[in-house]
C-alpha cells in the first residue's frame, strides 16, 4: 500500500498527496460513531446494587453493513459482563414506529418499536425470536451482538437510520418494574446507527485511482499546494 503510495506521488505530484489524506480522514470521521456515557451514573431509581458496575454502561455503539444486512450491537460497561448474573442489557430500536415508552419516568425522547435482549450467558432475543448461538459474545467489560436485519425488518426508516439506547436492568428486581433499570446509555436520547464503511487505506487507494484519472487530463494545470 504504502510503496504504490510512494510510487504514485513521485509520479503524479504533491495534489495526490493533499487528496488521499482528505480521502483517509473522512474514512476515519465516518466510523467514530461510539458514544459514551459516565461511568457510576446509575439511576437514583435503581432498585439494585450501585456495586454492579456491570450495569453501568460506559459507551455503545450500533454499526449497520448493508452489504451483508446486519447489525452489530456493542457496549462497554464499567465492570465485568457477568459479575451480575441476573442482568439483562435491553436495546431499544426505533425503526420508524418508535413510541416513548419511558414518558411517564421522564425520558419522552428515549424511542423504541422493538427490543433486544441479551444476557450475559450469551443468550439473546430480538423480540420473543432467539439469537442463534454464537450471536453474542462476551469480552472482559464488553458485549457485543451480531443480529440479521431480517430480524430487525423496518417500520419506516432506512436500516441504517435506525436509532438507538441501550439500558441494563437487574432482572432479580423486576418486581419493581422501572427500578430494575440500572443506566440508560445515552442518558434522555436515542442515539445514531454507524454506517459500515471500507477501511481507510481503501479509501486512500481508490481516491488515488480517481485523481490519476483527473490528472490524465491536468496535468499541465496541477497544483503545487493544497487548495481548500
Ligand atoms: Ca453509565
Amino acid at each position: 500500500m504504502f510503496s504504490q503510495l510512494g510510487f504514485l506521488v513521485r509520479r503524479a505530484g504533491p495534489s495526490v498527496v493533499c487528496g488521499a489524506l482528505s480521502l483517509g480522514a473522512a474514512a476515519l470521521q465516518a466510523q467514530a460513531a461510539t458514544i459514551s456515557d459516565p461511568a457510576g451514573d446509575f439511576l437514583s431509581t435503581f432498585a439494585g446494587s450501585t456495586n454492579s458496575k456491570d450495569l453501568d454502561i460506559v459507551s455503545a455503539s450500533a454499526t449497520y453493513d448493508a452489504a451483508t444486512d446486519t447489525f452489530v450491537l456493542s457496549s462497554t460497561s464499567a465492570g465485568a459482563i457477568g459479575s451480575t448474573s441476573t442482568a439483562l442489557y435491553v436495546w431499544g430500536v426505533n425503526e420508524g414506529t418508535g413510541k416513548a415508552g419511558f414518558a411517564a419516568n421522564g425520558l419522552p425522547d428515549v424511542l423504541f418499536d422493538q427490543v433486544i435482549l441479551l444476557r450475559p450467558d450469551g443468550t439473546g432475543n430480538v423480540g420473543s425470536a432467539a439469537l442463534p448461538a454464537g450471536a453474542v459474545t462476551i469480552s472482559g467489560n464488553t458485549l457485543t451482538a451480531s443480529i440479521s436485519g431480517a430480524l430487525l425488518p423496518s417500520k419506516g426508516f432506512a436500516k441504517g437510520d435506525y436509532t438507538w439506547n441501550l439500558w441494563p436492568r437487574d432482572t432479580a428486581f423486576s418486581s419493581k418494574g422501572f427500578g430494575a433499570i440500572a443506566d440508560f446509555a445515552p442518558d434522555k436520547v436515542n442515539f445514531a446507527t454507524t454506517s459500515a464503511v471500507p477501511e481507510p487505506a481503501t479509501y486512500a487507494l481508490m481516491g488515488v485511482g480517481l485523481l490519476l484519472v483527473g490528472l490524465a487530463g491536468r496535468r499541465a494545470q496541477a497544483p503545487r499546494k493544497c487548495r481548500r
